[in-house]
């Protein structure tokens, strides 16, 4: 029987992804990149799913990359070619980068304890983070001789800048969910105990919102990073427009002439 490394629990239109290898602080394997991108492309077809959770079981998050997978162990042979982490970067952090960007609802990390290497950067490539106050940061790579990968080059300048990025990056330091906070690194920082309800309260107040415009905010504001001013509000013209035609424009500000609550559904 295969072994649940990801396991898939849905409460009304919330789907929770959690990360479950946690032995080995759910770091990734080949197998587990397959369930989890499998798990994924599921949420994003089904249109009862308007917002998803993704966490880790046990104490940590996730710790990137499981170092002792074959796919990519140095191989100690005298003779021996190297492995090709290009290649796996190709195959599994690239597909998982750019998958949760376009999910088409928004995605939020309940980072419950460590997250390294990988591991960060798949929980910052989410729209929301919240984090347990035991929980850290942490950019593994330098200390194995790579660089941040999982979008981690992209997405540390533009979250915290070039001179923040750079230092995470290149010391590979620890650094606590507090910490993360207040350099505005990660949306929020909650005590321990509260972190799953937070998050679930969190995630069902964004599924009941129009989840349409929230996940093609997302989309502007990624594109608008390489844009002029002038191409920006162009696009937000082109998305507009398409969302003024939708069903939860007239539903939101039919709901907000009439006084009344908003029943959203586009998807
Ligand atoms: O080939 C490539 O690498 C390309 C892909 C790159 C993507 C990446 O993510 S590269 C970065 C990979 N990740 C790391 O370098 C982090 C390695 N882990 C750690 O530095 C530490 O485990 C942590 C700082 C995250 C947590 O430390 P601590 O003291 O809380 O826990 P621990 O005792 O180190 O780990 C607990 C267990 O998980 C332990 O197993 P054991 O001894 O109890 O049987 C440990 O070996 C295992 N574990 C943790 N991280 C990994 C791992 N096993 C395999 N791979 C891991 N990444």
């Amino acid at each position: 029987m295969t072994e649940t490394l990801v396991r898939v629990d849905d409460s009304g239109a919330v789907r929770t992804l959690t990360l479950n290898r946690p032995q080995a602080l759910n770091s990734f394997t080949t197998q587990m990149h397959e369930q989890l991108r499998s798990a994924l492309d599921q949420a994003a077809t089904d249109t009862a799913v308007r917002c998803l959770v993704i966490t880790g079981a046990g104490r940590g998050f996730c710790a990137g990359q499981d170092l002792s997978d074959p796919a990519i162990a140095p191989d100690l042979t005298p003779g021996a070619q190297p492995k090709d982490i290009g290649a796996l970067i190709e195959a599994c952090y690239r597909p998982l980068a750019l998958r949760i960007r376009a999910m088409p609802m928004p995605v939020v990390a309940a980072v419950n304890g460590v997250a390294a290497g990988a591991g960060a950067n798949l929980a910052l490539g989410c729209d929301m983070v919240v984090a347990a106050r035991s929980a850290s940061f942490i950019q593994a790579f330098s200390k194995i001789g790579l660089i941040p990968d999982c979008g981690g080059t992209w997405l540390l300048p533009r979250l915290v800048g070039r001179a923040r990025a750079l230092g995470l990056a290149m010391t590979g330091d620890k650094l606590p969910a507090e910490q993360a906070e207040r350099m505005g690194l990660i949306w929020q920082c909650v005590d321990d105990a509260a972190l799953m309800d937070t998050v679930q309260a969190l995630a069902a107040r964004l599924a009941a919102m129009p989840v349409k415009a929230l996940a093609q905010t997302r989309l502007a504001m990624d594109a608008a990073g390489e844009m002029t001013l002038d191409q920006a509000l162009q696009r937000e013209a082109e998305l507009q427009r398409g969302l003024g035609r939708a069903h939860d424009y007239q539903e939101g500000a039919a709901a907000f002439l009439h006084k009344r609550t908003p029943t959203f559904k586009d998807r």
